[in-house]
């Protein structure tokens, strides 16, 4: 199946399901992930901004547990600063595996990482991540003293919890019994600043969310009115998560590989979840997957979490 016969036949089982979704991955195109990074930026979204504060602020303590000679296993491309302020922070750092789905993001990862650190060995994997990897992938043997799965970012948010209890076990059998996880775990907070968060005054994350109904029309050939579409941003109390929505405003139709959706005003396709954890939320969690939380560091106006894992 190729990439887009893929793409159709999710978005056909997303759209016929109730309630509608559509899989959050295919948020993150080359434009949808120009849009994140323009998340990121916005005063509403402290997310990206909270984690890198925690990394500035116990990158010492982090050093000290993760310990010389690591091999460091990014779930993700990472040519970001949060992954040079941490290899940077770290005692003669021996290897770095960045594992990631597009080959644009890990060669340009390799490239400026390559270039910033020349005395680690950086050992690029092309992979989906949220499914499990080939043993013969991912060479995990370098002459290092212990392997540390590293999980910024909070994208743990998008995994429901038994898929997320999954995702860590799987980390932690990549880690191995003397390895480490370290992972960004958004905070438990009050819903009107998680609304804000998710619904940002400049109307970034409105245009992310819509640009999914661009990429069905450009790559699908979907016939669709993108002004029937509004963007909202949910709380759901029982599953403690932020859920955004593509709601109708008016009764409308998607066509798209000879079938037709007809929505009703106020109808909504669901794209993503973003799951919030208290610290003691996260360490049962965990907990599920066979792993102990040793260590959770928060910013001071307890935004945001990171969490040391260990077997
Ligand atoms: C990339 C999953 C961490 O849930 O905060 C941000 C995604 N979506 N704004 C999050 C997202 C809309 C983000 N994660």
């Amino acid at each position: 199946m190729t990439a887009r016969e893929r793409f159709l036949a999710d978005v056909l089982d997303g759209l016929s399901s109730r309630p509608r979704t559509l899989p959050c991955k295919y948020l993150y195109d080359a434009r949808g992930s120009e849009l994140f990074e323009a998340i990121c930026e916005t005063d509403d979204y402290y997310v990206t901004r909270a984690d890198l504060a925690l990394h500035e602020a116990h990158l010492g303590r982090i050093s000290e547990l993760i310990g010389p000679e690591a091999h460091i296993i990014e779930f993700g491309s990472g040519a970001g600063i949060k992954t040079r302020k941490l290899l940077a922070g770290l005692e003669r750092p021996r290897a770095y595996t960045p594992i990631e789905i597009s080959a644009a993001a890990l060669r340009a990862s390799e490239r400026e990482l390559s270039a910033a650190f020349p005395d680690i060995e950086i050992r690029a994997v092309r992979a989906d991540y949220t499914r499990p990897i080939a043993a013969e992938d991912l060479s995990l043997d370098p002459p290092a003293r212990r392997r540390v799965v590293y999980f910024p970012g909070s994208t743990i948010s998008n995994f429901e919890h038994q898929d997320a209890t999954g995702f860590l076990e799987r980390m932690g059998r990549i880690a191995g019994p003397e390895g480490g996880i370290l992972i960004g775990v958004d905070l438990l907070k009050p819903v009107d600043r998680l609304i804000r968060a998710y619904d940002d005054s400049e109307g970034v994350t409105a245009r992310f969310n819509l640009n999914l109904l661009i990429r069905l029309r450009s790559e699908l050939n979907a016939e669709l009115e993108l002004d029937a579409f509004a963007h909202e941003a949910r709380f759901n109390e029982p599953f403690r998560r932020i859920e955004m929505h593509l709601v109708a405003r008016r009764d409308t139709a998607i066509r798209l590989g000879g079938k037709e959706f007809r929505l009703t005003a106020g109808e909504s396709i669901h794209t993503e979840n973003s799951h919030k954890y208290s610290a003691p939320d996260f360490k049962a969690l965990a907990a599920t997957a066979g792993l102990r939380s040793a260590e959770v560091w928060k910013d001071p106006a307890k935004l945001f979490s990171m969490h040391w894992l260990v077997p």
